[in-house]
């Protein structure tokens, strides 16, 4: 393997000196000391400083399984890392450091979940999952860690790059790739591929994708700390319907424990679960339930003493029991990286799931402890990990997957309990590799126009990072805000992979009426859009799961080869076929750019007909929709829940827009939307497609697989022409549809 240090334009010269030397010194260095490549995948690439470093690795948490050496890396394998040790840029310390050189004109994206714009040239952030309530730009580092970058070269081609470590890592990108990394040397992964999309399938592929989720978790969320007594949760549940607002999920936050013990109900404000959530079940409503890693350290409470005679707490350096403050007042926590401490704890889902719970809500697990200033446990407190996680070791190693171990045993759980059903998890912290187990959150966000601004960024960075299932609590935690801003708000957030309005304690109310009959309007046409397009959103997912391609992409996906779309962030993606292009700023000041035209024909702004009749469109706070030539959007009519299911029932309407050769395609998947048939092939995914022939377009249906029986419905179709026009046709889906036109 060729061994040279790369030097961008911008390096000093004594430091292109430097360079050299270690170049020379490495070069001239005995075998042992030499940088050891394995290709572990087509285009995949591991890196050790050195075969000792191989020797000694610890294994890794972020990839799905252990991935043997399959060979030497290619020759000439387009991105080589160079090792040293240096100080950290953010503290000072001395770190194992990687440094990868780009081409100017590189954009580099990823690095998980990060506060300010997508573009993340120039920016340092740091990995060591942390409580960032009412988090800003100047945060380094938020909930969740992920210590991956997305290079896409000025032609297009792209690159990623893993850090697999768990330890506390910065990601320096002021110049070039820099990762400077606490705890022993560790192993780099690089990607090389000819698309964005082509990495992130590997990244997938390497990490692991979501599983299939229930098809209520895609409906739109309703939250607040926290609604309660009981009666509140069937008053806002019955509203939704009664407004005929579109909503598939209602959830339940801390205050429904008995004094914040985790796995209890207030006998006062919650005094039968079982009923309420078959009361919310019969209207068309799914159920989420919070549950924290903290357990009040008390006597006498199961969850405490069932775990102190399993021995399952982390304890401190000295081998005692830690202790810590949170909600509930002095805690104890579970060690998750140990199997027994996860299977107890999974355990512990059986007779909470028994009360009809349908998803659970993994909160604080950096884990945040309220009374020291680091806000978490002491990097010294000791877990007693599994040999395949490495064995025992400190804080320091595993507080940043703490979080996802969380959510893994947590899933167990869930899962144990309802066999039969897709389990839905949703945890604050996690850990690249952490979407096999949960969807995530951006954390305690502010109702503020600077959250507006970044909530589409970082869903398309945590999506780039191998999380596509995400999005921001919409209407800000932190504060109020007003009617303009929720409006826009859940305007875009309404098309978010996880799309969910929640609010902190002592604001104000934000369900889609609280702010007056205009924004509840605007409100109302933003998730009936969900709804509508609920057959592409569903397709998408199961593509995330099979392929690991994010359901929101960024907007230069549509061409990575346009410099001009590089920091496009207040549109996006969904699939290959919509852009989603959002007002973010309260003037409207930011004009779009949208991907060119396709052989001369541009991306067509397209629209649905509002509850009013008007088209959704008049409305100035909703997103513009554009169509790409050549693509189809399957829509449903609107509904209300998963349960109300009209595509399945009585139509499908296919949105066409023709491309310069008069041909468009697009793929729809369906299936049960909850359970494992799938897997035994009860789904169907088809394609549609359409050509114009003379004055004529013609739609024919082609199965791609699955065995479900094809619904009996009717398909309705919407073409767009190049021209402008809008023609509309109908028939049976599976059959070949006809739709004329005059010239
Ligand atoms: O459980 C209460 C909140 C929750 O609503 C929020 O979404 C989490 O991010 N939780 C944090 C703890 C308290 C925050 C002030």
């Amino acid at each position: 393997m060729p061994h040279h240090a790369t030097v961008s334009r911008k390096t000093p010269l004594h430091a292109k000196l430097f360079l050299l030397l270690v170049t020379i010194c490495i070069a001239t260095a005995p075998a042992a000391a030499k940088v050891v490549a394995e290709r572990i995948g087509d285009g995949v690439v591991r890196y050790f400083q050195n075969e000792q470093a191989r020797e000694n690795t610890l294994p890794s948490l972020a990839l799905d399984h252990p991935r043997p050496a399959l060979g030497d890396a290619p020759a000439g394998f387009a991105v080589t890392p160079v090792f040293s040790t240096g100080p950290s840029a953010l503290h000072g310390d001395e770190r194992f450091v990687t440094t990868i050189d780009i081409q100017p004109g590189t954009s580099l994206y990823g690095t998980g979940e990060t506060p300010g714009p997508l573009l993340r040239n120039g920016r340092v952030t740091e990995c060591w999952n942390y409580d960032a309530y009412g988090y800003d730009d100047s945060y380094h580092n938020l909930y969740t860690s992920h210590p991956w970058v997305l290079a896409v070269r000025p032609d297009g081609t792209a690159f990623g790059v893993l850090a697999d470590t768990t330890y506390r890592c910065e990601i320096d990108l002021t110049e070039g790739i820099v990762f400077r990394a606490d705890g022993p040397p560790h192993p780099v992964i690089v990607i090389d591929g000819p698309t964005p999309k082509d990495v992130l399938q590997k990244l997938g592929e390497l990490t692991g994708t979501i599983e299939m989720p229930p098809r209520w978790a895609i409906g739109y969320h309703q939250c607040r700390y926290s609604y309660f007594p009981d009666s509140r949760v069937k008053e806002v549940a019955d509203t939704f319907r009664a407004k005929h607002i579109p909503a598939d999920v209602i959830w339940m936050d801390i205050d429904y424990m008995d004094g914040f013990r985790c796995f209890t109900f207030d006998k006062d404000k919650f005094p039968d679960p079982a009923g309420l959530n078959a009361y919310l079940d019969s209207i068309g409503f799914s159920n989420v339930w919070m549950i924290d890693p903290g357990i009040k350290n008390e006597e006498g409470y199961f969850v405490h003493d069932s775990g102190t005679k399993a021995n399952v707490w982390v304890q401190d350096k000295d081998g005692n029991e830690y202790h810590g403050y949170v909600w509930p007042g002095e805690c104890v926590f579970p060690d998750f990286t140990n199997k027994n401490v996860r299977s107890w704890w999974s355990g512990l889902y059986t007779d909470f799931m028994a009360n009809g719970i349908n998803g659970v809500w993994n909160d604080m697990n950096e884990p945040a402890v309220f009374n020291v200033a680091t806000k978490t446990m002491p990097e010294d407190n000791i877990h007693r990990a599994d040999p395949e996680f490495g064995g025992p070791g400190p804080h320091a190693r595993f507080h940043n997957v703490y979080g996802m171990l969380m959510v893994r045993a947590t899933r167990e759980g869930v899962m144990a309990t309802n066999p039969d059903k897709r389990p839905f998890v949703l945890s604050r912290a996690n850990y690249i590799g952490g979407q096999r187990y949960g969807a995530t959150w951006t954390g305690d966000n502010t109702a503020n126009w600077y959250h507006v601004d970044v909530s589409i960024p970082m869903m398309l960075n945590l999506s780039l990072s191998g999380q596509p299932f995400c999005g921001p609590d919409i209407g800000g935690f932190a504060g109020d805000g007003d009617g303009a801003m929720f409006a826009r708000w859940i305007g875009f957030g309404a098309l978010m992979p996880f799309s969910r309005g929640h609010t902190a304690k002592g604001n104000i109310n934000k369900e889609p009426w609280a702010f007056g009959e205009e924004v509840e309007a605007t409100a109302r046409r933003a998730l009936e859009r969900r709804y509508r397009l609920m057959p592409m959103l569903y397709t998408l997912f199961e593509e995330a799961h099979r392929t690991g391609l994010p359901v929101a992409r960024p907007t230069f996906f549509a061409d990575p080869t346009d410099p001009a779309l590089r920091s496009e962030d207040d549109s996006f993606l969904l699939g290959d076929n919509l852009l989603v292009a959002a007002d973010v700023t309260p003037g409207r000041e930011r004009v779009h750019i949208l991907p060119r035209p396709v052989g001369g024909v541009a991306w067509r702004r397209f629209d649905f007909p509002g509850f009013d009749g008007l088209p959704d469109s008049t409305d100035p706070d909703l997103p513009t929709l554009y169509i790409r030539p050549g693509g189809i959007i399957p829509a449903a009519p609107v509904h209300e829940y998963f349960g109300d299911r009209p595509d399945q029932r009585d139509e499908l309407t296919l949105l066409v827009c023709l491309d310069a050769d008069g041909k468009a395609s697009g793929t729809l998947y369906e299936d049960a939307g909850e359970g494992w048939g799938f897997r035994d092939g009860q789904y169907l995914r088809t394609e549609y497609t359409a050509t114009r022939m003379n004055n004529e377009i013609v739609v024919q249906t082609k199965t791609l697989g699955g065995k479900m029986k094809r619904p009996d419905r009717t398909l309705k179709v919407r073409v767009l022409l190049p021209d402008g026009r809008e023609i509309t046709g109908a028939g049976r889906d599976g059959r070949r549809v006809r739709v004329a036109f005059e010239d």
